[in-house]
């Protein structure tokens, strides 16, 4: 299908484009397309751009990134499908920050796949591909881990994740941040620095904050975050949105009762049909 640059919503079609074609090949599996339309929706709701609250976030995370002994980026198909660019961004901007392929749905071909799109997109080296630890009490796939990373990791970085492994990276005292535009979902209210925000603008926005902190003779550190006021933010930028766009429509309303327009092609009086 071609897509129109002047179709007012091309963007997000070219993102769907995108993702369907990475699943025809393999890279993202069908619940990947279902959770880019849960993503999208919370987009929508949030203006599709970062919100003061996530911008904050995106810098906080930044500083932990620098301030970790041993920052890791975990990639899953949906990352490696839309921000493969970004996440070899973030690899350039935090030295010795590791990016791992993890997968909830694994086969050995998919991280293969997944490590192929993330060296493609100019990342060096690529952790996960085989597994060789395992994160305790988790039943699903994302239990496997690379010992070199995520097992090793202080601070992990998680876009897409799932409750249940941001529980678990917790409980074996690591720093969880996460990317994940609903700020209801488990992950969110699980993580020590939840950014809620699309998974390209908070990777490209985090790696800016990093090139910039690396200038500063300030050593980085970790700076406090107050998870549940980020959160809240969040929550209350879809509120403001949903208010603001009742508000217009019902102006909208109001103006075409005083005014009503006419139906088009029919200068003056219109005539019934019999
Ligand atoms: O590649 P795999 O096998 O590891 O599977 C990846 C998916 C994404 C299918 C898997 O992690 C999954 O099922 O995730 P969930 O539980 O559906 O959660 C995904 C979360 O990411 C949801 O809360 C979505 O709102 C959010 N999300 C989806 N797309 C985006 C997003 N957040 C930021 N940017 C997006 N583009």
């Amino acid at each position: 299908m071609r897509l129109s640059p002047r179709h007012p919503r091309f963007a997000s079609l070219k993102v769907r484009a995108t993702l369907a074609e990475a699943h025809r090949q393999g890279l993202v599996v069908p619940e990947g397309l279902i959770a880019q339309g849960r993503g999208e929706a919370f987009d929508y709701l949030l203006g599709e751009r970062t919100t003061p609250g996530a911008g904050r976030a995106e810098r906080a995370a930044a500083e932990w990134l620098l301030a970790a002994r041993h920052p890791v980026i975990s990639v899953n198909g949906n990352v490696a499908a839309l921000a493969a660019a970004e996440v070899a961004a973030l690899a350039r901007a935090v030295p010795g920050l590791d990016v791992e392929v993890n997968l909830f749905h694994r086969t050995g071909s998919r991280a293969r796949q997944v490590a192929a799109a993330l060296h493609a997109a100019g990342v060096r080296r690529v952790l996960g591909v085989r597994p060789t630890a395992t994160i305790p009490r988790l039943p699903s796939d994302r239990a496997k881990v690379d010992r070199r990373g995520i097992w090793d990791a202080d601070v992990c970085l998680v876009p897409l994740e799932d409750g249940d492994r941001a529980e678990a990276l917790r409980a074996l005292g690591k720093r969880v941040i996460s990317v994940d535009l609903n700020p209801l979902s488990r992950t969110s209210r699980t993580a020590d620095l939840p950014i809620v925000d699309e998974v390209r603008r908070a990777l490209a926005a985090v790696a800016r904050h990093a090139e910039n902190r690396r200038t500063s003779a300030r050593p980085p550190r970790f700076t406090p975050f107050d998870q549940r006021a980020a959160l809240s933010d969040a929550l209350a930028a879809i509120g403001r949105g949903i208010r603001r766009t009742a508000a217009q429509r019902s102006t909208a309303r109001r103006r075409d009762r005083a005014s009503p327009r006419r139906p088009r092609g029919t200068p003056g009086r219109t005539r019934r049909t019999p």
